[in-house]
């Protein structure tokens, strides 16, 4: 659904107004503490941050991926660890329900979800199936109205405060494919479930990953995702698509940050008795920011609105995700150059997001994945 002009602009407002006022002055503190405070997260379920992509007949505020995209490039203006509190809820923790998930699945799950009164995780990878994930060895055997789960994930998202897991395990031994694989709506607490350590990681301090452990965990058949064995697969490749656009558009705010700290401070650094904003190298630097995160920006719109209009946007999401992720390391390179020395120190805002930027190109696909997956779409257009 898209909201209409003034109901957007309002909405669109209030978020920039939560982020500039309320999580920029924390930025630092997060870092530190790695932790979000628990007063910034219980203002992002009231603005209904956790629910922007549930529809609304189960809570959530129902917003189209125009809308969206919009939504996160205000909330990519901070650091991405408060996005990240609320993005498994938004993306890829929520979205194989609504795709997917039976109606009984959904009334009993979206609403709690898009309230923010449970977090969701998506546990498709392991430690041997990262980049080719139809290789996963988590196995789950159907044992009367149960099914048996035994396996790891790994660098599972938000996974220590998850309530609720999407798991993608293999529940036909005989199919090593795409097809042999089942996702399964797991509930923190189910016995055989445990959490490992949460990760150190070299940014985005304040969200956490970790190990997901099933040994012997048995899960009922009324778990399955949509009812159907054999469809995890597909259920976790539409929701990565649409992952990809969500945290282009969180590269493009995080970009456009970068650039105004870059900017403001050569406004203000002086050298050679003068600001070095006015120096052509500097503003060379400037000006291939602004025109990449226009490109970037103007990407992810168009393939929302197309997304939005029904149309298969998978390669151009794919390469939406491959673009803006290498643009805001590009973007996050240049403002810490701009920056001289004091860019390589903790207490300038862009050595934190040169580090937390490093993972966009990674995580939802890295950017060989997504090489891949436009090339084959390129061909498939022209039925080679
Ligand atoms: N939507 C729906 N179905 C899709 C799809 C999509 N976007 N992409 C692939 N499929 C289907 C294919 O049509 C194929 O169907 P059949 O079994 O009927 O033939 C099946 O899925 C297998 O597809 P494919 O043969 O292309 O699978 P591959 O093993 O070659 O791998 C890639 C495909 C590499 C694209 C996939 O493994 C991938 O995206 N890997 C990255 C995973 C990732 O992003 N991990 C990040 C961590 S999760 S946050």
């Amino acid at each position: 659904m898209a909201l209409d002009a003034e109901t957007r602009a309002e909405f669109l407002a209030t978020i920039r107004r939560f982020v500039r006022e309320r999580c920029v002055p924390a930025e630092k503190q997060v870092s530190e503490t790695d932790a979000i405070p628990p007063a910034i997260v219980a203002e992002m379920k009231r603005l209904g941050l956790f629910g922007i992509s549930i529809p609304t007949e189960y809570g959530g505020v129902g917003l189209g991926m125009e809308d969206e995209a919009l939504t996160c490039f205000e909330l990519g203006w901070t650091s991405p660890a408060f996005r990240s509190v609320a993005g498994t809820n938004i993306g890829i923790g929520s979205q194989g329900l609504v795709m997917d998930g039976t109606e009984a699945q959904k009334r009993a799950w979206l609403p709690r979800i898009a309230s923010g009164e449970i977090v969701t995780s998506f546990a498709l990878t392991e430690p041997e199936a990262g980049s080719d994930a139809a290789s996963l060895r988590t196995r789950a055997r159907r044992e009367g109205d149960h099914y048996v789960l035994d396996g790891t994930k790994r660098f599972i998202t938000n996974s220590p405060q998850a309530g609720l897991f999407t798991v993608m395990a293999r529940s036909d031994p005989a199919n090593k494919g795409a097809g042999g694989i089942t996702a399964f709506l797991v509930e923190t607490g189910t016995k055989g479930l445990s959490i490992g350590k949460p990760n150190k990681k070299m940014g985005q301090q304040g969200a956490h990953t970790a190990d997901v452990v099933f040994e012997d965990c048995r899960v009922p058949a009324a778990n399955v995702l949509g009812g159907v064995e054999g469809k995890g697969f597909y259920t976790a490749m539409k929701v990565l698509d649409r992952g990809r656009l969500h945290i282009s558009a969180i590269c493009i705010g995080l970009a456009e940050r970068l650039l105004h700290e870059a900017a403001s401070y050569a406004a203000g650094r002086k050298q050679f008795g003068q600001p070095i904003a006015g120096f052509q190298l500097i503003q060379a630097m400037l000006a291939d920011c602004r025109t990449e995160i226009l490109a970037a920006r103007s990407m992810v719109l168009e393939t929302a609105r197309r997304r939005d209009r029904g149309e298969d946007v998978a390669t151009d999401a794919a390469c939406c995700k491959y673009f803006a992720s290498e643009m805001v390391g590009r973007v996050a390179d240049r403002a810490v150059q701009i920056h001289g020395g004091a860019g390589y120190m903790a207490d300038y805002a862009v050595e934190r997001f040169y580090r937390d930027a490093r993972l966009f190109r990674i995580y939802e696909g890295t950017s060989q994945i997504q090489q891949i997956v436009i090339a084959r779409g390129v061909l498939k257009e022209l039925g080679a």
